[in-house]
């Protein structure tokens, strides 16, 4: 098979060490031939991340805060200089206090569910608006979500609501951009082990308890989440917008 991704460049937002998924996904793109351009959040991921991009034989390595307007003016402001056309976007970023991700979702503080919002999801909104035109053969936006979103998962909590309005924003971003030829999708992952998983408590436990019910009896491999990303960002995708796929080995289809 040729490779997927050839003459594409890609942007990937969200890597913090090898073990996040937006790192499964640079590697994935990386083997399909995409061109990487990579940003990191603050000081501290800068010298992982550098890392990691000369591991992936990135392009172009940059910080970007997706909370703040200006950071993400300057990282456009920079394709547009270096005149790097985008292919795909891959948003791989979230965040909540982790007393949100704790206590009785009735007790999220108002801050604490602006703060996810923010983080979680107007980021994909802003990035999509900094992107698109860069995106100037069409393309594809890639969003990161779990099932947290539609069933109650216990802890989940301020994140669930947070993913469940990260999907309806895909829809309204894929209508919005589908006449410019831009796809924008979701994928759904099953819980896999990286440093935001980290943070949960009992989290072997929910691993353990998803790896027994699964349709396919395991837990989700970050490789293939990498790989559905791909699809997602080649022609192959081509005909599929708005949509969530769930790459978690058939869990969200249990119901007992
Ligand atoms: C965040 C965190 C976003 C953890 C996340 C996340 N999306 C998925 N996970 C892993 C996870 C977390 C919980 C869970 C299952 C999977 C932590 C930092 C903030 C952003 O509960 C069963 C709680």
């Amino acid at each position: 098979m040729p490779a997927l991704l050839e003459g594409k460049t890609a942007l990937i937002l969200g890597i913090a060490n090898k073990w996040s998924l937006a790192y499964a996904i640079a590697d994935a793109f990386r083997r399909e031939g995409a061109r990487l351009v990579l940003t990191y959040q603050g000081a501290r991921q800068k010298e992982t991340v550098e890392e990691l991009g000369r591991e992936l034989d990135a392009a172009l390595v940059r910080p970007c805060d997706v909370s703040l307007d200006e950071e993400l003016e300057r990282l456009a402001a920079e394709l547009r200089s270096a005149r790097i056309r985008l292919d795909a976007v891959v948003h791989s970023i979230a965040f909540a206090q982790r007393e949100d991700l704790t206590r009785p979702f009735t007790e999220t503080s108002r801050q604490g569910f602006l703060l996810a919002q923010d983080i979680s999801v107007y980021s994909l909104v802003a990035v999509a608006r900094m992107a698109a035109p860069l995106m100037t053969e069409g393309g594809s936006i890639t969003t990161l979500s779990y099932l947290g979103a539609n069933r109650v998962i216990p802890n989940y909590n301020v994140m669930g609501v947070a993913k469940a309005a990260l999907e309806a924003a895909v829809r309204y971003l894929a209508s919005d951009l589908g006449p410019r030829g831009i796809r924008v999708n979701a994928i759904s992952a099953g819980p896999v082990k990286t440093a935001s998983a980290r943070a949960v408590k009992d989290f072997s436990t929910i691993l353990d308890f998803v790896a027994q019910r699964a349709p396919l009896r395991r837990n989700t491999d970050p490789a293939e989440v990498g790989d559905t990303a791909v699809f997602l960002a080649s022609d192959l995708g081509r005909g599929v917008t708005a949509n969530v796929i769930y790459v978690d080995a058939g869990f969200q289809a249990m119901g007992l």
